[in-house]
């Protein structure tokens, strides 16, 4: 007999990709291969890769980040969370807890989940910092020029409220 189907539309996620240790384009095209093996899970769109000033920690090396939009078929944002710190570990990330912001092989983070809007320690939604950074919000105007966040707010209108500057695939801020 066929497996029963879920008939519930998609949640609409999007998510970011980082790196900034070793060759960060290999790493961000290694965790697009396992996001998009993931059961349930759709990739809808790519940002382009961007070379980016580090934000919070200076004296570090500068990112590679992208951003992806997601169609899950599992309306748990927690799901997706999990799924996200597995391909980490199985890609080797080793996490410093006395270093906690230092460089980093690869960090997958959930910006947004559908509409959804919660503030516990394992996940925020949307992202705390999102509206901050300019190598999150620059990919993700590239992708989805149209969104809106839950608080009303549109993803242009951030984008032009934080100072930075964009010169070809580099985002200094
Ligand atoms: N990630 C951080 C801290 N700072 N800066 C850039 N440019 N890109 C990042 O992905 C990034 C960062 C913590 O996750
Ligand atoms: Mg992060
Ligand atoms: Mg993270």
């Amino acid at each position: 007999m066929a497996e029963p189907r879920s008939c519930k539309a998609p949640v609409r996620a999007y998510i970011s990709l980082g790196s900034n240790l070793g060759d960060g384009p290999a790493h961000l095209a290694e965790a697009r291969r396992w996001v998009a093996a993931l059961p349930g899970v759709t990739v809808a769109a790519a940002s382009s890769l961007y070379r980016t000033e580090p934000q919070g920690r200076k004296d570090q090396p500068w990112f590679v980040n992208q951003v992806l939009a997601l169609d899950c078929g599992d309306p748990c944002a927690d799901a997706l969370l999990s799924a996200l710190l597995g391909i980490e570990d199985a890609m080797g990330r080793v996490r410093d807890p006395v270093d906690r912001f230092g460089p980093r092989l690869i960090d997958l983070d959930v910006l947004l989940f559908g509409d959804e809007v919660r503030t516990e320690p394992r996940l925020t939604l949307p992202h705390p910092r999102l509206t901050e950074r300019a190598f999150v919000l620059v990919p993700l105007r590239e992708i989805a020029p149209d969104l809106m966040l839950p608080s009303g707010q549109c993803v242009q209108d951030l984008a032009r409220a934080v100072p930075h500057r964009v010169q070809g695939d580099r985002i200094f801020q």
